[in-house]
């Protein structure tokens, strides 16, 4: 049964929540053709959080999640909180470099893995001179502790399947380890303007809040109701649809392993009457496009899709109302926020705006002097509220520049409406929003600049004719250009990068719009206009 909790754990919290509601026998999540019930998801976190132990996580170890959406995931997060672990929630697709900088930066004491990355992950190693995997803490050797021939340091790597089955038959673990709710909980990854991606932490107060302001406050969510979130559960925005409020409000998700494409959209929403539908701009676009015969029924449960990560296309949201039936509430929010700062409600919908400001949230436009901007002006959207993150993880420096006297400069630029919603106008700085992620157009071309073909390249999030944003890589090439050019950088691109930095097209430009001290100007590569 569910222990009452140490004050402050929100997986003690979150079970003792299920229990007292009278949701233990209510499903809580779908996964393929099962579901699972609160009361079952808190029982196996409980055993997980066992396995764990037995393999040497203890309170304030940080473990790297890189797996694909699954119970798996929601269980072992779950038990992590429990221990008083940090879960480190990387997107799986990551490439093993990639993994490793985040085990590195966050000194990962164990990577939970999924199935499509076994036998690839390489050994954490000292790197910078900043890491020293803890050994197990509690002696024992496991058999998935494993040790490569060119270090003395384990590699400390657990399977999802082992995992899984470890949790089984494992005896729970009843007593959560106190807690605050200022005591870190989760770190997530941004991208940062210098390419190199930022941890961002957040605290087991966290998730309770962004239910109470935008899961039951804005959107009403109640146990009758079900999510289907197109966002991966590692993101922000995944998170807190597929995750923080199914869990609050004793409510269900739909668990799948990858983005689905429309038609598993479709069958999904179809299959288990789905009635909150959380998607991206460029996931609603192909909703609407991919849909040949008109066919529309499939959608009769939603009651409402929400909308963020870019700016809605002018006439893609009442496309979308139109196909579904329901209203699109745009919202804004960020990794650094936790959730959802701007946000429409059922009673202040104003389509093509993020809405006002989340009850408890703070928003404020300045230029880039740090001063106020008037009403109709646009400025950048500064944003003070309960679940800003402290600071990024070993960052002292961007943490200054970035968090200023409590107030978080989210480089988003915006403009307020007479009404009090804002309009977004995009991002500030040099980064690119695609499919709702934001990706550092640098890493790209850093890398794209390695192949002995490319004398310059720009990467930019460019609109396709769906109205879908996509990268594409602006290339000069190093005379002459050699057949199969925008093939190789784009393979090069798919060896070193997860799938969502990985540009779809390459131009070959003569030259790309520089400054007289060389800088790009990313405005006009944005609009192909040089
Ligand atoms: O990307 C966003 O705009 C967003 C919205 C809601 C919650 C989280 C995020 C990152």
């Amino acid at each position: 049964s569910a222990d009452a909790g140490a004050p402050g754990n929100v997986a003690a919290h979150l079970a003792a929540l299920a229990e007292r509601r009278g949701w233990a026998d209510r499903p809580a999540f779908h996964q393929g053709h099962r579901a699972w019930s609160h009361g079952e998801i808190h029982a196996l976190a409980a055993r997980t959080a066992t396995v764990l132990t037995d393999h040497g996580v203890g309170p304030g170890d940080r473990v790297l999640l890189a797996l694909p959406d699954s119970v798996t995931w929601v269980t072992t997060f779950l038990a992590l909180a429990r221990l008083g672990a940090v879960a480190v929630l990387v997107n799986p697709e990551l490439t093993p470099p990639e993994l490793q900088f985040m085990a590195e930066d966050t000194r990962a004491v164990l990577w939970v893995t999924g199935p499509g990355l076994d036998g690839h992950i390489p050994s954490p190693r000292k790197a910078h001179g900043a890491v020293t995997p803890a050994a197990p803490r509690r002696g024992r050797d496991q058999p998935t502790t494993t040790r490569t021939g060119n270090t003395s340091e384990p590699a400390r790597r657990l399977g999802a399947d082992q995992l899984t089955a470890l949790s089984a038959t494992a005896a729970p673990t009843t007593r959560a380890h106190p807690v605050d709710a200022h005591t870190p909980l989760y770190i997530q990854y941004t991208s940062g303007t210098t390419g190199r991606p930022k941890g961002v932490v957040h605290v087991h107060g966290d998730p309770k809040t962004y239910h109470d302001l935008i899961g039951r406050r804005l959107l009403r969510i109640t146990p009758d109701d079900v999510t289907l979130s197109v966002s991966r559960l590692y993101f922000a925005y995944g998170f807190g649809n597929a995750l923080v409020f199914p869990l609050f409000s004793g409510s269900s998700a739909v668990l799948a392993d990858r983005r689905p494409t429309p038609a598993a959209v479709d069958e999904l929403v179809a299959r288990h009457r789905v009635t909150l539908l959380y998607s991206v701009p460029s996931a609603y676009a192909a909703l609407v496009t991919d849909r040949a015969d008109g066919h529309r029924d499939c959608f009769a449960s939603v009651r409402a899709a929400v909308s963020a990560g870019e700016g809605m296309p002018a006439g893609l949201g009442k496309q979308v109302t139109e196909l579904l039936g329901a209203p699109v509430l745009e919202q804004i929010g960020s990794t650094e926020a936790g959730h959802a700062f701007c946000a429409n409600s059922f009673d202040h919908n104003h389509p093509g705006t993020v809405g006002r400001p989340v009850p408890g949230f703070e928003v404020e436009l300045r230029d880039r002097a740090g001063h106020p901007v008037p009403d109709g002006e646009a400025g950048e959207l500064w944003v003070r509220g309960p679940t800003v993150t402290p600071g990024y993880l070993n960052r002292p420096e961007e943490t200054e520049r970035t968090l200023v006297g409590g107030w978080l400069c989210t480089r988003d630029r915006a403009v307020r409406e007479p009404d009090g919603t804002y309009r977004h106008l995009g991002r500030a700085d040099d980064m690119e929003m695609v499919g709702g992620i934001t990706v550092s157009p640098l890493e790209v071309e850093d890398l794209l600049r390695t192949h002995p073909g490319v004398r310059d390249v720009a990467v930019a999030a460019v609109t396709d004719e769906r109205g879908a944003s996509r990268l594409r890589a602006f290339v000069v090439p190093v005379p002459p250009i050699g057949v199969g050019l925008e093939a190789e950088l784009i393979c090069m691109a798919r060896d070193r990068l997860a799938a969502f930095k990985v540009p779809r097209s390459v131009s070959f430009v003569p030259t790309l719009p520089r400054t007289a001290t060389g800088k790009l100007r990313r405005h006009l590569v944005r609009q192909g206009a040089w």
